[in-house]
């Protein structure tokens, strides 16, 4: 964990000198993601005791989302609750836990709401807590309205943690954070500094207006902002696209139009910002674009060049969330952890992990810093995540 903090600084202070970002080699995964981020994921021939059905399962069919296998087996079973179905991004985190649920032999169970609101999240919440399953790990769709049927959830019995988008630390055991918020905000808000030349307007596309880490993110970002230094940088609209591609491509096209002087879109969702490339490109403006992104989605917006809308962004590997989410729920069902500060465990190849307290009053694990991606190793990344 140590080494992980001091990558955490050591990026922190990288992303102060711009362009290089937190930009270590693909190959340095201690910077790159917290983990292998190199290593494919999900060998094909994993023991299971997960059921790749639900993993691949079409959200759209709930009812058929594991209900026979969380009740049926007497043994574990762990589910994942993602924001929303159709998300590449959220389809990488279900990679990483279902990879581990069937190496451990537990029974996977996959949950992705049809839209990516706290009522979708809600009924499958109520149906996992029916279906008696041994815990849930939820993204969530807003950090509050979750809270009862998670507290009774855990009333049950049922362990609760979260991942990528916290719910408030009442509903929940421990948050798997994929990078420290300050830092997330301070990277983007030096890449927007930078891109912009320091001066000028730029707007923020987001997901959801209510989704917890894009607020904690867009409030990092102007906390940062506050500084001095940012005077002459004018945010002039957040808007928000819900992660759904067409949504967030009105919104990129409602900016360009809105805001002629506009130099700078940040994008803090990977559904935003390939939506965002794609209207750039298209129009062929000179508007410059960063955030977070899939590289697999971004390659090739990526560039210097006025024939690319994106000099460099960021992410972590997602992949390597819903692993270190996996190895949380295990560890809550088994009760090695309770999810209090200071409690340890191993998350495989991952390493060992320190429950830290969070900002929000809950306790949380970090997966490691974001890392950038640039014209120099987006070849390299795009066949990873
Ligand atoms: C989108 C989602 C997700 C966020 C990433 C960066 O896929 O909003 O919650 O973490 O972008």
């Amino acid at each position: 964990m140590k080494k992980k903090l001091v990558s955490v600084m050591l990026c922190a202070a990288m992303a102060m000198t711009l362009l290089a970002g937190c930009g270590g080699s693909p190959s340095d995964s201690d910077s790159a993601a917290g983990g292998d981020a190199n290593a494919p994921s999900q060998g094909e021939d994993s023991t299971s005791g997960g059921d790749k059905e639900q993993a691949d399962a079409s959200a759209d069919d709930a009812d058929q989302n594991g209900s026979d296998q969380a009740t049926g087996t007497g043994g574990k079973s762990c589910a994942i609750l993602v924001k929303s179905a159709g998300n590449p991004y959220n389809k990488k985190m279900i990679e990483g836990f279902q990879e581990i649920m069937d190496a451990e032999g537990v029974t996977c169970v996959v949950k992705e709401p049809e839209e990516a609101s706290a009522e979708a999240q809600i009924k499958m919440i109520n149906e996992l807590v029916a279906q008696g399953i041994s815990s849930i790990a939820i993204a969530g769709n807003d950090p509050d309205a979750l809270q009862p049927a998670l507290e009774e959830a855990m009333n049950q019995g049922i362990k609760v943690c979260c991942m990528d988008s916290s719910v408030n630390a009442d509903s929940r055991q421990l948050f798997v954070n994929q990078a420290g918020i300050e830092i997330i905000g301070e990277t983007l808000m030096e890449a927007v500094y930078d891109i912009t030349g320091g001066e000028g307007q730029w707007a923020i596309l987001s997901a959801t207006s209510q989704a917890t880490n894009q607020n904690a993110w867009i409030d990092a970002m102007k906390t940062v902002m506050e500084d001095e230094k940012y005077s002459k940088l004018e945010l002039v609209e957040v808007a928000y696209g819900d992660d759904e591609y067409q949504k967030s491509v009105d919104q990129t096209q409602a900016l360009l139009a809105n805001y002629p002087d506009l130099k700078v879109i940040c994008a803090p969702t990977t559904v935003g910002i390939m939506a965002a490339a794609k209207v750039l490109k298209d129009e062929q403006t000179d508007v410059k674009l960063t955030g977070l992104g899939l590289p697999s989605e971004m390659a090739d917006y990526i560039g210097t060049d006025d024939a690319h809308s994106c000099p460099y962004m960021y992410l972590w590997n997602p992949i390597d969330i819903g692993r270190l989410t996996a190895y949380v729920s295990l560890a809550l069902v088994d009760g090695s952890i309770t999810g209090a500060e200071g409690e340890n465990f191993t998350a495989g190849d991952l390493g060992d992990y320190t429950i830290e307290a969070a900002a929000d009053g809950g306790t949380e694990v970090v997966l490691g810093p974001p890392f950038a991606f640039t014209p120099d190793n987006i070849e390299e990344w795009k066949n990873v995540y």
